[in-house]
């Protein structure tokens, strides 16, 4: 019962002092501001706070409240915290902090999520599946535990259901959703902003590097996906970072061709990364992502193989076509 998870989760965080909270590694606009929330929370509960991320966090979010106190620094898990708490992340890989987890001397874990691929790794899990986004169930959190939502923290809930229901354009797109966004902006959350942050992030060098990838699109026949794919050297030509890619995927949404897009980006270590949609209701990319030890949502999914390109999509496409999960 979720009702019955937030409020336990809440009554550990009344008791307890000192917590730790994590955005996962490289962390969408869900993640961050699932933190940024929460540890406003914390704040006006008067509690000690870390906020943890394993990479550093885009510029981009740098208007969300506390979000530049995140540190990646490996030596704060040297501390015991009274609570550890995970957003946004179906697994402990996932959110990067595997390897520091296993040194903690009985963790106690919370889990906060809507991965439909998470694995309850917590000792408390809050996981809602059918909610829009983490901040989704940081709102119901909110509500259930009598949190006064202020105008700040009200920015970054809004903020995080903006980036992760792409701007209301996405499946994730539910009434409750936007009731809440409703909600939000009626205490204050500033809109403006968070579209000249969120919506307002293109220039022309990654326009261009769009360009390339549009180029490229293409339907794969035996799995009826459109697929396309980024190479290093597009994004050397183009001057665009990996982290300013990110919206391609979400873009590609709008295609009406095929049964899924499929987006394979080449990594700076030779690695192929696969980013997944469909707006099928009948396929379930969540399952597909599973087969390469990914995960995701149904209608959004990721993955990683080894590269290269030609050799990693080719794997991608007969492993699927094995697999039966696209007929
Ligand atoms: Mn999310």
């Amino acid at each position: 019962m979720p009702h019955r998870i937030a409020k336990q989760i809440h009554n550990e965080i009344l008791e307890k002092d000192n917590f730790l909270l994590v955005a996962h590694q490289n962390p969408d606009g869900d993640a961050a501001s699932s933190v940024s929330a929460f540890s406003q929370m914390l704040e006006l509960l008067g509690k000690k706070y870390t906020l943890f991320c394993k990479t550093s966090v885009s510029n981009q979010f740098e208007y969300l409240k506390n979000v530049h106190h995140f540190t990646s620094e490996p030596e704060i898990w040297k501390q015991k915290f009274g609570a550890i708490i995970v957003f946004d992340s179906g697994d402990l890989p996932y959110a990067g902090i595997d390897e520091f987890i296993t040194k903690q001397e009985n963790p106690f874990i919370l889990n906060i999520d809507h991965h439909a691929s998470n694995v309850n790794f917590g000792n408390l899990n809050l996981v809602r599946n059918t909610l829009s986004s983490t901040v989704e169930v940081l709102y119901n959190y909110f509500l259930i535990n009598k949190i006064k939502i202020n105008a700040e923290m009200a920015t970054s809930l809004l903020t995080g259901l903006i980036t992760d229901t792409d701007n209301f354009s996405n499946a994730a797109t539910s009434k409750e959703s936007l009731s809440m966004a409703s909600y939000l902006v009626n205490k204050g959350a500033k809109f403006k902003k968070i579209h000249d942050y969120i919506v307002l992030d293109k220039n022309v060098a990654i326009l261009q590097l769009w360009g390339i990838v549009l180029n490229r699109l293409e339907l794969h026949k035996k799995t009826n996906i459109v697929y396309t794919y980024i190479k290093q050297e597009d994004l050397l030509k183009c001057a665009v970072t990996e982290e300013e890619i990110g919206g391609l995927s979400n873009m590609m949404n709008h295609l009406k061709d095929g049964k899924a897009i499929f987006v394979f980006k080449e990594k700076s270590n030779g690695n192929i990364k696969a980013s997944t949609r469909t707006t099928l209701e009948t396929i379930d990319l969540s399952k597909i992502a599973q087969l390469f030890g990914g995960g995701g949502h149904k209608k959004a999914a990721g993955f990683e193989v080894t590269g290269p390109m030609t050799t990693a999509i080719e794997y991608v496409w007969e492993t699927i076509e094995k697999s039966n999960l696209i007929v």
